[in-house]
């Protein structure tokens, strides 16, 4: 059976804790009687989300965008899932690929976050893609697959896990892969699920992350295997939003 489409608001570092104005921005996500037909979430950064988890619309579930590994400890500037869903947070993305370039992150670390995500009760969002180098050298499957494998914990199932593929060189910059390239990797990405996973790799979430607008994301959300979206730019609007949203 199809998964019920997720279509997920990363604000990355974005938004106010001390600035009404935020709130009354997530007041507007869904006022317009959007998402009946997909789950809604939106990740604000860490100072928000305690108060968006608490007023968040009926229908929009808060997530954060990274946690460390532990539970607790001697890791400045850190936070994690366990303070996270103390928050009121239900969902963490890790992996992203901003993550992965300003900070390092290598998929194995990867894989242990999203292993701290599921031992706290929350879900994982696994991010993956190349970068455009790797494109051009047709190194695409090799490298998303790659990160897949790696990344995505060995406890991962449909209700704990989804996986989000976010070509890097799509990220904020407008451009967008063709539906037939989004359909290939999101095909590939399936196949490598079912062959881990079994049947219950027919049941993740694969969304579609770089540059989703509303006059993008009907075509996009269309394609083979995509069950929804991860967006950035296009989430800090809550009219955009809903837009994307309606795409369902
Ligand atoms: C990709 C995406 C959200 P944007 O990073 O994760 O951002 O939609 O701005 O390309």
């Amino acid at each position: 059976m199809k998964p019920t489409a997720l279509v997920a608001g990363n604000w990355k570092m974005n938004g106010l804790a001390s600035s009404q104005a935020e709130l009354e921005a997530l007041g507007n996500y869904l006022s317009d009687g959007s998402a009946a037909d997909c789950d809604v979430l939106i990740c604000p950064p860490f100072t928000l989300i305690a108060a968006f988890a608490s007023n968040a619309p009926t229908g929009v579930a808060i997530g954060a965008q990274d946690c460390h590994t532990n539970k607790s400890g001697a890791h400045t500037g850190d936070i994690s899932a366990e303070m996270l869903s103390d928050a009121g947070a239900s969902y963490v993305i890790v992996g992203h690929s901003e993550r992965r370039a300003d900070h390092g992150e290598s998929s194995a670390l990867v894989r242990d976050k999203a292993n701290a995500v599921l031992a706290e009760g929350l879900k994982a969002i696994v991010c993956v893609g190349e970068t455009e180098a790797e494109r051009d050298a047709g190194k695409t499957l090799d490298v998303v697959l790659g990160q897949v494998a790696q990344s995505v914990p060995a406890g991962s199932i449909p209700e704990n896990t989804v996986v989000a593929y976010e070509p890097v060189w799509a990220i904020g910059t407008g451009r967008t892969p063709t539906v037939a390239d989004v359909a290939e990797v999101h095909t590939a990405i399936r196949g490598a699920l079912v062959e881990r996973f079994g049947d219950a790799g027919n049941g993740f979430r694969i969304l579609y992350g770089g540059s989703v607008k509303p006059s993008n994301a009907a075509e996009l959300m269309a394609a083979d295997n995509v069950n929804g979206a991860l967006v950035g730019g296009a989430s800090l609007k809550a009219s955009d939003f809903n837009g994307i949203i309606d795409a369902y």
